[in-house]
Parts: C-alpha cells; structure tokens; sequence
C-alpha cells in the first residue's frame, strides 16, 4: 500500500528550514503533501498563491512532493488525499509546547492519522520564517536562509510596499 504523508504550514515563504524537513519526509514516504492551511494567529505576507508557487519552484526536483493548499481542517485535507501521515518539524524545546497542542488536538479530531517529529538540520535550528521576512524588510542578506527565488520574491514583496 502507498505510504502518504501530510506537511502543513503557513509556509510564509518556505525556507530552507521547511525545505529540510520536507526532503527528509520524502525519503521515508512515498508521497508527500505539502499543504498551505491557514494558521488563524498569523497575518501572512505572501498569498497562498505566492505561497504555493514558492513551494512548487523549490521542491521541483522531489519527484514525490505534491504541493496544494486546503481551506478548513488538516485532518480533514489528510483525509481527502488519504494520508496515514502528518509530519511536522521541530528546532528546538521551545517548538514543543505548540506542537502538542497541535498533535493532541488533531488526535481529538482524528485518532487515526499519526504526527511524526522530524528533527531539523543543526544549521537551520534557528530559523524561522518571521526571522527570513524582518532581516529582508531591512535589506538584510538572506541568501543563506532561503532559495534564490524566495529571496528574490521577499525583494520584490518589500520594494512594492515601500
Ligand atoms: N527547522 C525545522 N522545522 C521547521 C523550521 C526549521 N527551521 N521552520 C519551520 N519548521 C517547521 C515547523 O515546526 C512546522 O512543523 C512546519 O515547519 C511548518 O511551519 P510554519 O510555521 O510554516 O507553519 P505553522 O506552524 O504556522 O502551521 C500551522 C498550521 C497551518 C498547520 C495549523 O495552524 C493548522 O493546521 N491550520 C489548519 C486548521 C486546523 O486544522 N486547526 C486544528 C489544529 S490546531
């Protein structure tokens, strides 16, 4: 049977942190959904089109990564594309209270579908997408951050609000 797996976010744009963890649920999945939901606590700076768009360009070469987005509840998204799965990152001890939270409401909603803990890279720990977009806002360089066309959409983002 194929092994399906969710990962959602905001992905306000994805970074390389995301890009990590998305990479290392391909290699243990066969299909992976990467899903653009709305997290009602934040005011994103990309559409979910921009969004998506970012997404597909950076993730084009995995072969198993399929790129959507879903208005409503994850598990009801994991459901309509069958996922056994939801894969989520964690940086550090501070990711883990909202985590749970997240987890154990989505047990509530749907006992069935399983969230899986992937660890980031050493490198990435510290990143986060709110980090990516103050830096860019000033000029900063964020090439190390996030892929070239992100940065480059975060360029053209910040000069049009000027
Ligand atoms: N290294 C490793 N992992 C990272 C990094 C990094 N540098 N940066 C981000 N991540 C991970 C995050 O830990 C997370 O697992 C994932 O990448 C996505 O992160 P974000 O910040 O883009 O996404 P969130 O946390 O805003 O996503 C929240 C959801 C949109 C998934 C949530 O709000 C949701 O499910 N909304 C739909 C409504 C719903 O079902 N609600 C009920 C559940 S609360």
């Amino acid at each position: 049977m194929m092994k399906v797996a969710v990962c959602p976010g905001s992905f306000d744009p994805i970074t390389y942190g995301h890009l990590d963890i998305i990479k290392r649920g391909a290699k243990v999945f066969d299909q992976l959904h990467v899903v653009v939901l709305n997290n009602s606590s934040k005011n994103p700076l990309f559409s979910v089109e921009e969004r998506i768009e970012l997404i597909k360009k950076v993730t084009s070469d995995i072969p198993n990564v399929k790129v959507d987005s879903f208005q409503g509840l994850l598990v009801d998204y994991a459901k309509s594309v069958k996922a056994s799965a939801i894969i989520r990152g964690l940086r550090a001890v501070s990711d883990f209270e909202y985590e749970m939270q997240i987890t154990s409401m989505n047990r509530v909603l749907d006992d069935a579908i399983e969230t899986f803990f992937v660890m980031t890279n050493n490198q990435y720990s510290f990143l986060s997408s709110s980090i990516v977009k103050e830096v860019a806002k000033y000029n900063g360089n964020v090439s190390e951050l996030v892929p070239a066309s992100v940065e480059s959409a975060l360029k053209e983002k910040f000069a049009s609000k000027e």
